[in-house]
C-alpha cells in the first residue's frame, strides 16, 4: 500500500477495537492520549469519562463480567495508570475480562525528563495476564487482538497495552485481523467415565456451583442436570444464581468457610461435585487430608492445589459440555440419600426468615435483604461493595437468575459496589439496578454519583450506614480486642447526594425504608440514593453464637444418625450484649 493510505496509529487502534466489538471506554484521558481521544471522536464505540480511574476499572471489569467480551478502560500515564491498580486486581483474581490502554509520554526522544514517568508496564506484571508498550503502530491490530484474545481465554482477567503518545501520532497502514469464533477444548472421555463411576459409587453426592459456572452459559445446562438427576446443589457467594435460590434441591449458599448451616450438609456429604470453583475465591469449604467429602474439580483448567483445596479427580474442558457429557452417562441412584441434608434445609430456610420482618430501628441487615428481595423484579440486579452486609445477602437473599447478585468474593475490594452498578445500568437501562454500599465504601467511589447522574442513568443506591467500618469491627470483636480505630463521622448523605443533582432520602423507621424502596424502584426515575441506618448488633450475635451452636447440635445429631428436633428449628432468642 502507498503512503497515501497510511492512517493515524491511534486511528488503527480504535479501529481495532471496534473490529472487537468494544461498545464503551471508560475512563479519564489525559494529554498522553489526545491523538486517541480524537481518534474516539467519529467512533460508534462510547466514551465513558469518569471522575476517577479505579472507578473507570471496575465499570469495565463489570462490562467483562456480565458480557464475557472485555471491557476496555483508558487512562493517562503514570497517576492515572497506578489508578487502575485496585480494578486490575479485581478484574485479575475475580476472572473478568478487561484490557486497560494507558497512555505514555513520548518514547524516541524524551520531552520533559522523568516528568510523571513511572514503569507503567512492569507495574502490571503481577496484576494482569499480559502487559505490553506499543513501540510500533504496525503492531497495534495484532497486539490488540492478542490482548483482547488474552483477556477473555479462560481463565479470563486483566491485560494491559500502554500507547505512547509520539507512537498515536505516527502513521500506519496496518489493518485489522478477522475475528474468528474457538470453540473450547471438551472434557475426554475417560475423566468424564471415571467421575461417573465416583458419582454413582457415592451416597451423598453433592454439587457445588462457583463462580466459574456464572462466567459462561452453564445456567441451562446445570438445570437441567439438576432436575433430572435430583442432586442437590450449593454455592459459593458468585456462583448465586446460576440455578435459582429458591430451587427444592438449594442447600443454601456458603457464604462463611465454616459453621454454617450448609456446612453440615457437607460434612455429611461424600462427594462433591465442583462446578466453576476455583481457589481464589473464599473457600465454601476446607478440605482435609483423608477425609471426605473428595472432589471431583470441574473447570475450564485444572485444578490450583492449595492446603484446602485439592480435589482428588479432575474433569477439565468446557464446563457446559461436561455438564452434559456427565448428565448422558448419569442415572439417579436409589442408594443416594439426602432425607438429612433436607432437614437441614429446612432448618435453614426456617432460619434465614428470622429477622426478616423486623421492626427494630436501625434496621437490622435481615429486613434489609428481604425488603430488597421483594421490591426487586427476578432480573433486577443488585451490585454489592464490600461490608459486614454482604455476608447477610450472600446468605439471605436470593438470586434467582445468573449474575443478578453482582458480589466480589476474590480481591473483595471495597468502593466497587457503585462503579459496578453504574456498568450494568448502562448495559442494561431496561433492568432495576440497586447498588448496595456500606457507608465506608460508598465513600470510596461516591464521586461517581456525578457520573450516573451526567449519564442519566436509573439506579438507586442504598448506603447502609452504621458510621463505622463495621465488618472490622465485627472481627475486632470476635478476636477479643478492644474497640478501637474504627468509628465514622459521616456527612449528611442526603444532602451529599442532591447536590450531585441526584434523589436524596433517609429511612426513618423500618416502613418507611419499604415504602422508599418501592417509590426508588418503581417511580422514581434517575439517581437515588437512600440512606438506611443499620444495626449490626443483633445479626452479629447470630453469627458468632447462635450459628455455631446450632450447627455444633446438628452435627452431633447427623452424627448420631438421628432427625432433627424440632426445638433447634425455633433455638433460643436472640441474646443482646453491649456490643457497639
Ligand atoms: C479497599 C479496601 N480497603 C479495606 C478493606 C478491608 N475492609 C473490608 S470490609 C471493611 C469495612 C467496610 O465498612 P463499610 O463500607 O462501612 O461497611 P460495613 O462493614 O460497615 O457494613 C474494611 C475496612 C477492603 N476490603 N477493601
Ligand atoms: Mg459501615
Amino acid at each position: 500500500m502507498g503512503e497515501h493510505s497510511k492512517r493515524k496509529t491511534s486511528d488503527v487502534m480504535v479501529a481495532a477495537l471496534e473490529n472487537e466489538k468494544v461498545e464503551y471506554i471508560f475512563g479519564i484521558p489525559g494529554e498522553e492520549n489526545l491523538d486517541l481521544l480524537n481518534s474516539l471522536r467519529d467512533s460508534k464505540i462510547k466514551l465513558v469519562v469518569t471522575r476517577h480511574e479505579q472507578a473507570a476499572g471496575f465499570m469495565a471489569a463489570t462490562v467483562g463480567r456480565l458480557t464475557a467480551k472485555a471491557g476496555v478502560c483508558l487512562s493517562t500515564l503514570g497517576p492515572g495508570a497506578t489508578n487502575f491498580a485496585t480494578s486490575a486486581a479485581y478484574a485479575q483474581l475475580a476472572g473478568f475480562p478487561m484490557m486497560m490502554i494507558t497512555g505514555q509520554k513520548p518514547i524516541r526522544k524524551s520531552k520533559q525528563g522523568s516528568f510523571q514517568i513511572v514503569e507503567i508496564v512492569e507495574f502490571m506484571r503481577p496484576l494482569t495476564k499480559f502487559t505490553k508498550q506499543i513501540v510500533d503502530g504496525d503492531l497495534v491490530p495484532s497486539l490488540v487482538r492478542e490482548a483482547i484474545r488474552t483477556a477473555e481465554e479462560e481463565r479470563p482477567g486483566a491485560v494491559h497495552l500502554e500507547l505512547p503518545e509520539d507512537i498515536a501520532e505516527t502513521h500506519t497502514d496496518a489493518q485489522s485481523f478477522p475475528v474468528y469464533p474457538v470453540r473450547r477444548p471438551i472434557a475426554e472421555g475417560k475423566a468424564i467415565a471415571k467421575a461417573i463411576e465416583m458419582i454413582h459409587a457415592a451416597t451423598h453426592p453433592l454439587l457445588l456451583i462457583g463462580a466459574g459456572a456464572n462466567r459462561k452459559r452453564t445456567a441451562n445446562m446445570l438445570q437441567q442436570f439438576v432436575n433430572e438427576l435430583k442432586i442437590p446443589f450449593f454455592t459459593t457467594q458468585m456462583g448465586k444464581g446460576v440455578i435459582s435460590d429458591d430451587h427444592p434441591l438449594c442447600l443454601g449458599c456458603a457464604a462463611l468457610s465454616s459453621n454454617d448451616f450448609v456446612h453440615v450438609c457437607i460434612e455429611k456429604a461424600d462427594l462433591i461435585i465442583n462446578i466453576g470453583h476455583d481457589v481464589v475465591e473464599k473457600p465454601p469449604f476446607i478440605m482435609q487430608i483423608g477425609k471426605p467429602p473428595y472432589v471431583i474439580h470441574i473447570n475450564f483448567y485444572t485444578a490450583k492445589v492449595d492446603t484446602v483445596y485439592f480435589p482428588q479427580h479432575e474433569v477439565v474442558g468446557d464446563i457446559a459440555n461436561s455438564i452434559w457429557q456427565l448428565k448422558e452417562g448419569l442415572n439417579s441412584q436409589v442408594h443416594w440419600d439426602y432425607s438429612f441434608m433436607f432437614k437441614v434445609k429446612n432448618t435453614l430456610e426456617e432460619h434465614l426468615l428470622k429477622g426478616s420482618d423486623d421492626d427494630r430501628f436501625p434496621l437490622m441487615p435481615q429486613r434489609i435483604v428481604a425488603d430488597l428481595r421483594k421490591q426487586m423484579p427476578s432480573d433486577g440486579v443488585a451490585c454489592l461493595d464490600n461490608g459486614m452486609y454482604k455476608i447477610w445477602f450472600a446468605r439471605c437473599y436470593k438470586a434467582y437468575e445468573p449474575n443478578t447478585l453482582l458480589l466480589d468474593n476474590a480481591l473483595a475490594t471495597m468502593g466497587a459496589g457503585l462503579p459496578s452498578a453504574i456498568a450494568v445500568a448502562i448495559l442494561y437501562p431496561e433492568k432495576k439496578v440497586v447498588a448496595v454500599c456500606g457507608d465506608g465504601g460508598f465513600l470510596m467511589n461516591s464521586q461517581e454519583m456525578e457520573t450516573a447522574v451526567r449519564l442519566n442513568l436509573n439506579l438507586t443506591v442504598l448506603v447502609l450506614n452504621d458510621n463505622a467500618y463495621g465488618m472490622i469491627k465485627w472481627k475486632q470483636n470476635v478476636a477479643g480486642f478492644p474497640k478501637f480505630g474504627l468509628d465514622l463521622k459521616n456527612p449528611d448523605f442526603v444532602a451529599y447526594a442532591n447536590s450531585y443533582g441526584a434523589k436524596g432520602y433517609r429511612a426513618t423507621s423500618s416502613a418507611d425504608y419499604s415504602q422508599i424502596l418501592h417509590d426508588c424502584l418503581h417511580h422514581v426515575k434517575g439517581v437515588k440514593l437512600v440512606e438506611v441506618p443499620v444495626d449490626y448488633t443483633w445479626a452479629n450475635e447470630i453469627l458468632d453464637h447462635e450459628l455455631p451452636h446450632m450447627v455444633k447440635q446438628l452435627r452431633s445429631e447427623s452424627e448420631a444418625g438421628t432427625g432433627i428436633s424440632s426445638a433447634l428449628a425455633n433455638s433460643a432468642p436472640p441474646i443482646q450484649t453491649d456490643y457497639e
